[in-house]
This record gives structure tokens, sequence and C-alpha cells, in this order.
């Protein structure tokens, strides 16, 4: 029987390997991971936990929050403020950054997240996820504001997300690789289980919420229009389709076996650049991508090098198999 490697373990042999994990930062990371491990006892409590529905309240995004994003936000703040590894905050539930408290000391780092991704699965037990980025706190920088938040995806320096499913399942990279690890119930502990992630370069699986079609773009319709034709079409190959609308479980499969999500500018609000957020959902998930042999761009730019000009800016997306991404960033290029 393989010996079981806890998340604890993997961090500090990452850590005594290459330097890749300061201690601070596995500090950070191994409170995220306990957080989720809270975050995903609620959302298996479900209607028992009288947790299901709305909270009567809108985030900055003007969306509804569920009982579940404030909670899953309120687990994330009170798990990492007293830390020491932490200067700031920010969440797609608060409108503004949160500085860790005075009576509390500051760290060097921020942190970034989307509570629970997916909130319109919760009431219909559909697969959910926390998502979170990490940045470190600009040189110098006294007190934090929200311009210190303001990087490119490029210097974040861990990412993940936890997907509350089937399984409870972490999944980070530090900047060497992408690893899995699912939460072991019994020991309440996470347990690697996949290291070293590759998403194949080439696939047949496009998640896209086909709805819009007649919103978007047109190198979006050329490129769908032709999966959609098939092997008699240009492709010269089936193609299957997956939206589950959790951009957490949807990004998860494309990890696991590949594939191409998209969330694309439409001119339903043509003012704005995408539906996703760019800080907290597109550049951590743009980086795990990217560690798994996956590419990630907006259509015509690398994700990861854009740079933020408002903490809930958004963005449009296009991530997962290599090849695929590029082709539909060549259609947008007019190639
Ligand atoms: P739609 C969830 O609200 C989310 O932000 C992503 O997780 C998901 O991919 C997308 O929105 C779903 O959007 O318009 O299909 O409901």
């Amino acid at each position: 029987m393989p010996q079981k490697i806890s998340l604890t373990r993997y961090l500090v042999e990452q850590q005594r390997q290459d330097g890749h994990i300061p201690s601070q930062l596995r500090l950070l990371l191994e409170v995220v991971a306990r957080a989720c491990k809270s975050i995903s006892q609620a959302v298996n409590k479900g209607a028992l936990g009288g947790v299901l529905g709305t909270a009567g309240s809108e985030n900055v995004q003007g969306e509804v929050q569920k009982k579940l994003d404030i909670i899953a936000n309120e687990v994330l703040i009170e798990a990492n403020e007293w830390g020491g590894h932490l200067a700031a905050m920010a969440s797609e539930e608060m409108d503004n950054i949160y500085v860790v408290p005075n009576r509390y000391p500051q760290g060097e780092y921020l942190l970034l997240f989307d509570p629970l991704d997916g909130s319109s699965n919760i009431d219909v037990n559909v697969s959910i996820g926390t998502i979170f980025s990490v940045l470190k706190k600009p040189e110098g920088c006294a007190a934090v504001e929200e311009k210190d938040f303001l990087q490119a995806g490029s210097k974040q320096v861990a990412a993940g997300y936890c997907v509350y499913g089937p399984q409870t399942t972490l999944v980070l990279t530090v900047g060497d690789g992408v690893a899995m690890f699912t939460l072991d119930r019994e020991q309440g502990s996470f347990v690697l289980t996949d290291e070293n992630v590759q998403i194949p370069a080439d696939t047949q699986e496009f998640a896209i919420n086909m709805s819009n079609m007649r919103h978007w773009d047109e190198p979006v319709k050329r490129y769908i229009d032709e999966c959609l034709q098939g092997k008699d079409g240009p492709r010269g190959k089936d193609f299957n389709m997956r939206w589950i609308a959790s951009m957490v479980a949807d990004v998860h499969r494309i990890l696991t076996r590949g594939g191409v999500f998209m969330y694309p500018w439409d001119k339903r609000e043509p003012e704005k650049a995408g539906k996703l957020r760019l800080m907290y959902e597109a550049n951590p998930m743009s980086w795990l991508v990217e560690q798994a042999g996956g590419a990630a761009t907006n259509g015509r730019q690398r994700i990861l090098d854009l740079q933020p000009s408002k903490l809930h800016e958004r963005v449009s997306v296009v991530l997962g198999s290599r090849n695929e991404v590029e082709r539909v960033t060549d259609y947008h290029s007019g190639l």
C-alpha cells in the first residue's frame, strides 16, 4: 500500500527541496486548506444545516448572495486574519479589500478568493468550489491599499481551488506544476492523489454556455460552429459539450482529461470585457492551466499578462488544451 502523503508533508518537502514555498506561504496554504475543509462541511450539510437559499443581499457584482456565499467568505476571513502571514484579503463577496486588523501581526502576502464559485448550483446539489490566488505585498508597502492588489496574474506566488463534489479535492500550484489532494474524511486531512497534472494538448470536448450563441463575436461563433459540424466539417472529428456552470467543476474536468472552457465577451453588456472576474477567477485558473501544460487567453492576449485596473475587473476567458486555445486565439486574430 503506497504511503499516504498529506498536504502538510507535501508542502514541507516542496519547501525543503527547492525553497518554492517559504514558511509563511506554507502556513498560508495550510490555513486556506483548513478553511476549505470547513466550507466543505457546511456545503455537505445542505438543507440539514439550514444553509441553502439566498441571504437576501447582493454582492459588489450586483448578484444575489446565497447564504453559503457569505458563510464561506466569513470562514476564509476568520481563518486567515490572525496568523500573521497576510497583510490583506480581497473577495468576490466584498466591495473593498479587508486589511488585517491592527490587533494581529501583518504578513507579506495578499490573498484573493471567490469563496464559493458556482453559487447557482448550491441549491441543486451540483459541484461548487472555492478559488484562491496569492500575491506578495509590494516592497516597502506600509499600509496596504486596493492598488497593491492590482498585479498581473504572472505575479502570483500560489493559486488553487477546492471543488466540493463527490470528492472534496484541493488543486494547487506554487509554480512547480499542479498537484491534487483528496480530502480523507476519516483522517480529516487532504491526501496527495495526483501530482504533475498534465492537460492533453488536443481535445474533443468544449465547455461554453450555448444559450448565449446569438450574442457571441464572430471568431467564437466560427470555432463552435466548426466543432458542431463534427467529422464531416473542417475539424474532421466529432466534439462533445459540457457546461456545469461552475467554473471550478469545468476546470477540474479539463485538468483531469483535457478540454476547452470558454466564457467569451458577448454583446449583452458590451461595456464589460466578459462575465468572469480577472483577479480571483481567471488569474488563478489560468496559472493552474498553464502549469499543467495548457493555455489561457482572453481571446487575444495571455490572461496572466493582463494588467488589472480594478479589483473586480471582468475578463473574457478561453482556457484548456493548448492547441484548441491557440486555434480560438488565431480566429480572433483573423487567421
Ligand atoms: P452562466 C458561476 O456563477 C460563474 O461565475 C462560473 O463559475 C461559471 O462558469 C459561470 O459563472 C456560469 O455562467 O451564465 O452559464 O450561468
